[in-house]
């Protein structure tokens, strides 16, 4: 007999089971991260047919040009969480500071960090695009989180993952129990689980790097990205490059099929350009939780200090022993 799938809220009910006390909030809040796919998904299938591809005019917290998605991805979430129960913060990448919160409502202990629609750049295209989540525990009682109370290290979070919106819809998420990916099954608009315990290989043959600033990176940077083309039997290089423009997609592969996602500092911005609360710390544990690393270069992703809501931050993630020999190039060691 052919195995019954398993659906996301089975799975969640399943987990909730070994937390005696759980009172599902936790569970409620990956369900309703669920929804959020299931909408944005939604218009995505038709976006080009319902006018809201291109931008809008303005730009975001970072200057980057706002597309017309980047705002509806944003206002789902938002919607979603917004009457509290499951959520006492709101932090977006999207928006200068934590979403204030109507008063006087009931509100949950989770703080929920998000970046609403990543790979902007591949909207109008129809290329694939995502959404990173990142869930912290708020202890306090009596205030609601400010925005310095969410400048926690991500090896402080409670769960993390991403929704990929490729040719089918995924949510992909750890507690720090392992890494399951569950996909969208449209026809009955329930996740079902088809990627359970997922491991990363400890080495790829894939890198994911926008060459395009090869010329602004330091010299380690360019020594490491020239090393991935080298033939050389023992690591499999040449290495094949592909890199979509969305950080999620080019991690997913990665996470499945092995290999590393650089997004270096450049001399004149050594910081990079991903965000470390919406982007670097959740896919980090995520990988990690696979089996991977995740470095600026110089250290591992989960122990920066936040210093601010909005912090950039390089980003070497992938394979542990891609992860490595890229931390040792970048450093001017020898693998
Ligand atoms: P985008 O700005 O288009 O949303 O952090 C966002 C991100 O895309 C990643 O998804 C992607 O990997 C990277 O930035 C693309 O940046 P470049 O265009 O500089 O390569």
């Amino acid at each position: 007999m052919v195995d019954f799938p398993l659906t996301l809220s089975r799975f969640l009910i399943r987990q909730q089971a070994a937390f005696p006390g759980a009172i599902g909030e936790f569970s409620s809040l990956i369900a309703q991260i669920g929804l959020v796919g299931k909408l944005i998904a939604q218009d995505l299938r038709r976006a080009a047919l319902i006018n809201i591809l291109g931008s809008t005019g303005g730009t975001n917290v970072q200057g980057e040009a706002v597309k017309k998605l980047d705002e509806i991805a944003n206002d789902t979430f938002i919607k979603a969480f917004y009457q509290g129960e499951l959520v006492c913060a709101l932090a977006s990448e999207e928006m200068d500071h934590t979403v204030p919160l109507p008063q006087n409502i009931r509100t949950g202990k989770y703080m929920l960090l998000f970046d609403p629609l990543d790979g902007s750049s591949n909207t109008d295209v129809n290329m694939p695009l995502g959404a990173i989540f990142s869930v912290l525990k708020w202890q306090e009682q009596g205030r609601l989180p400010a925005d310095e109370d969410l400048l926690r290290k991500g090896s402080e979070q409670v769960a993390a993952g991403y929704l990929l919106y490729g040719s089918s819809t995924m949510l992909v998420y750890t507690t720090g129990q392992g890494v399951h990916g569950f996909t969208l099954e449209p026809s009955i608009g329930e996740y079902l689980l088809s990627h359970e315990k997922i491991r990363i290989p400890s080495r790829g043959t894939v890198y994911a790097v926008n060459e395009g600033n090869y010329h602004k990176w330091a010299q380690g940077t360019k020594t490491y990205i020239d090393s991935l083309k080298v033939r050389d039997k023992s690591t499999g290089r040449p290495y094949s490059g592909r890199y979509s423009g969305c950080l999620v997609a080019d991690v997913h592969r990665l996470l499945l099929g092995g290999g590393i996602y650089c997004y270096p500092g450049e001399v004149d911005k050594p910081e990079g350009k991903l965000r470390l609360l919406y982007e670097a710390n959740p896919l980090a544990w995520v990988v990690e939780q696979a089996g991977g690393k995740a470095s600026t270069g110089t250290m591992r992703i989960l122990d920066v200090e936040p210093k601010a809501l909005h912090q950039r931050v390089p980003l070497f993630i992938g394979s542990p022993e891609d992860v490595r020999e890229a931390d040792h190039a970048l450093q001017g060691r020898h693998s």
